[in-house]
């Protein structure tokens, strides 16, 4: 395995999979004692927040003034400005990133609520339509405990396929995709074990079961979009549903190279 100072690249397979594909499981994992500490900074963010869904952690990387209203951890914007992270993501979407969302999508034991089908480019106000994003794993995630499912190269035609809201309160997310956009039967699990991560693009159709499990199905997932497109606050208000982000006040980072947009707004407060 890599140390922590060595450059970690997808590899041409790799990335060629994920070209492909539209999501990837690379080689690359995190060490066992940053996986702790990061399980750890989770047990204190959901003690900080009692009254939050934990499948809804959203800007948990932002500890005051959270746009969002939940009480982060620093670790997890460590974790997302990490190095080896950011080369991975370099690798997929080139050398000018901005890092611009962090959520923990925790489900408890038995009761963790499903994410519905969905593409993240519906309602994200990202123009042109452009994200990867790194999914990790904190805990062991399989199907007995709701892990992520994709449906392979549903992200190719570059469309943003049908949706409509769905308010049912075992849902994480009130976006969901029409049943005749895509083919359920052809989808995938994404097993991993803490540490290991997935990536996806904004297009890919993805969604997760509820955890009827007796162990609890934690993994952060962090977005990165290439500089070239524009993080286009005006596009969404305040959203009246607590399973919605509230994008119009959040602080994004240029967590590598430069603004190649040039109209991206990094001066919202950080709150660090
Ligand atoms: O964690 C999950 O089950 C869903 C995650 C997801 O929808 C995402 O990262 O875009």
């Amino acid at each position: 395995m890599a140390n922590a100072t060595t450059r970690v690249q997808l590899t041409p397979a790799e990335l060629l999979r994920y070209r492909e594909q539209g999501y990837l499981v690379p080689a690359f994992r995190l060490a066992a004692d940053r996986v702790a500490a990061l399980q750890a900074a989770l047990v204190q963010v959901i003690e900080a927040n009692p009254g939050v869904r934990q499948e809804s952690l959203r800007c948990a990387h932002i500890v005051e003034n959270n746009p969002d209203g939940i009480r982060g951890h620093p670790a997890f914007l460590d974790l997302a400005l990490d190095r080896q992270i950011l080369d991975l993501v370099e690798s997929a979407i080139g050398p000018d990133i901005i890092f611009w969302g962090c959520q923990i999508f925790c489900k408890p034991g038995e009761i963790g609520l499903a994410v519905p089908w969905h593409q993240d480019g519906q309602y994200w106000p990202i123009r042109p339509l452009a994200t990867c994003t790194v999914w990790i794993a904190l805990d062991r995630v399989g199907p007995d405990n709701g892990c992520m499912r994709v449906i392979p190269g549903s992200h190719t035609c570059q469309t943003v396929f049908r949706h409509h809201e769905n308010r049912d309160a075992n849902l994480a997310l009130i976006q969901e995709l029409d049943e005749d956009q895509f083919d359920a039967d052809t989808a995938v699990d994404i097993v991993l074990e803490p540490g290991e991560l997935s990536l996806h693009d904004i297009y890919m159709v993805h969604g997760s079961a509820p955890n009827t499990s007796g162990r609890r199905r934690a993994g952060v997932a962090l977005r990165y979009m290439p500089s070239t497109s524009l993080f286009d606050r005006g596009l969404k208000g305040r959203p009246d549903d607590t399973r919605s982000a509230n994008f119009g006040d959040r602080p994004i980072w240029l967590a590598r190279g430069v603004d190649r947009h040039g109209g991206n707004v990094f001066s919202v407060e950080h709150g660090q």
